[in-house]
């Protein structure tokens, strides 16, 4: 990289400024956000999957518009952050390949199975309120195109944690089985949900560069930390419990104490290796050989010619 520019690049950074497609940016820079683009991008789309199937299940009409419109609104997150990418100078179709042959990672908890309609309200409560405690906080930072994409996305994430909250005290102050499912899914979700704001950050390997670069606003403690801020009480209140003998706040510190989640099954679950990452990954390889024919038709050339102009 050109010192000069690189020195003149990293003042705009310090003074708050956006940084545009056109503009100069340091290689690094757009290999790092390319990466966390489209790995957010792929979790969109691979994210709609587990909750998808809950779609002709969810209990009511009510519930089942709501995911219907939860669901969809998650694959236009996925298209924002995909043009977003683009601007970077990576195609789609090139982001989908790495997403089908494993180079490219999405967000670990999507490799869990959603088993009961609890699960589903655990998504949308808890996995909506950490996404958002990361984006309105990646909103703030330094690229343009992903920061625009970042403050609509998190205006709908807010009302799908609306209906997941309103949906989890439900069952919470519901039955006894409808108490008892609803502590079963936290139980199972707790771990993974600790694992999504990335690994500690004395391990973080990217963290440095991003929060330098106002790419993170926030380092993955941090998150983590105002995740619980937020959270544990919330779920407390309800009489529910948490799956950790260790969780507790420092008063002097103000930071909360827990149990160190597995960080072996982290690696393995974002290297391909938990329980549902071939079924999900499955699931997009069969919708990108079956759409085939579709982008065919709306991209050949010739075809387009050959439509009757009304
Ligand atoms: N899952 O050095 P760091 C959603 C990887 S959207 C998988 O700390 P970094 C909406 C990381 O890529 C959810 N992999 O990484 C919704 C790196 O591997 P690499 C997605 C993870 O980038 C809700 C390695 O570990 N949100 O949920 C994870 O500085 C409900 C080292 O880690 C975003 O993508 C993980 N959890 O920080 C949809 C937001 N954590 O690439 C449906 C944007 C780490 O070197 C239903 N991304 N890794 O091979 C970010 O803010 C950051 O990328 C972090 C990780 C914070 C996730």
């Amino acid at each position: 990289d050109d010192p000069v520019k690189l020195a003149d690049f990293e003042r705009r950074i310090a003074a708050g400024e956006k940084i545009e497609p056109g503009d100069w940016m340091p290689v690094d820079y757009r290999k790092q956000l390319i990466r966390l683009i489209e790995q957010h991008a792929h979790s969109e789309i691979i994210g709609a999957l587990p909750e998808g199937t809950w779609i002709t299940r969810a209990p009511g009409f009510k519930r089942k518009l709501a995911l219907i419109a939860k669901v969809q609104d998650e694959i236009g997150h996925g298209q924002l952050l995909y043009n977003a990418a683009e601007t970077l100078g990576k195609s789609r179709e090139m982001m989908i390949n790495d997403l089908l042959n494993g180079k490219s990672k999405y967000s670990n908890v999507f490799n869990y199975p959603a088993e009961t309609w609890a699960d589903v309200t655990v998504i949308g409560f808890l996995i909506d309120a950490a996404a958002i405690v990361n984006q309105v906080a990646n909103s703030k930072g330094s690229y343009g195109p992903y920061c625009r994409a970042l403050e609509r996305i998190c205006y709908e994430e807010s009302f799908h944690l609306k209906q997941g909250h309103d949906a989890f005290i439900e069952l919470a102050t519901g039955t006894a089985l409808q108490r008892s499912m609803v502590q079963d899914a936290l139980n199972r979700w707790w771990q993974p949900i600790m694992h999504f704001f990335g690994p500690p950050d004395k391990t973080s390997v990217h963290s440095e560069k991003l929060m330098r670069w106002k790419v993170k606003m926030a380092s993955n403690d941090d998150m983590r930390n105002q995740f619980l801020d937020s959270y544990v009480p919330k779920i407390l209140e309800l009489g529910l419990t948490l799956p950790d003998p260790g969780l507790r706040k420092d008063p002097e510190t103000g930071k909360w104490l827990f149990s160190d989640p597995d960080w072996d099954l982290f690696m393995k679950v974002i290297n391909g290796g938990g329980p549902c990452n071939s079924e999900r990954l499955g699931v997009r390889k069969w919708a990108e050989e079956n759409g085939r024919w579709v982008r065919k038709a709306l991209m050949d050339n010739n075809q387009k010619k050959s439509f009757p102009v009304a």
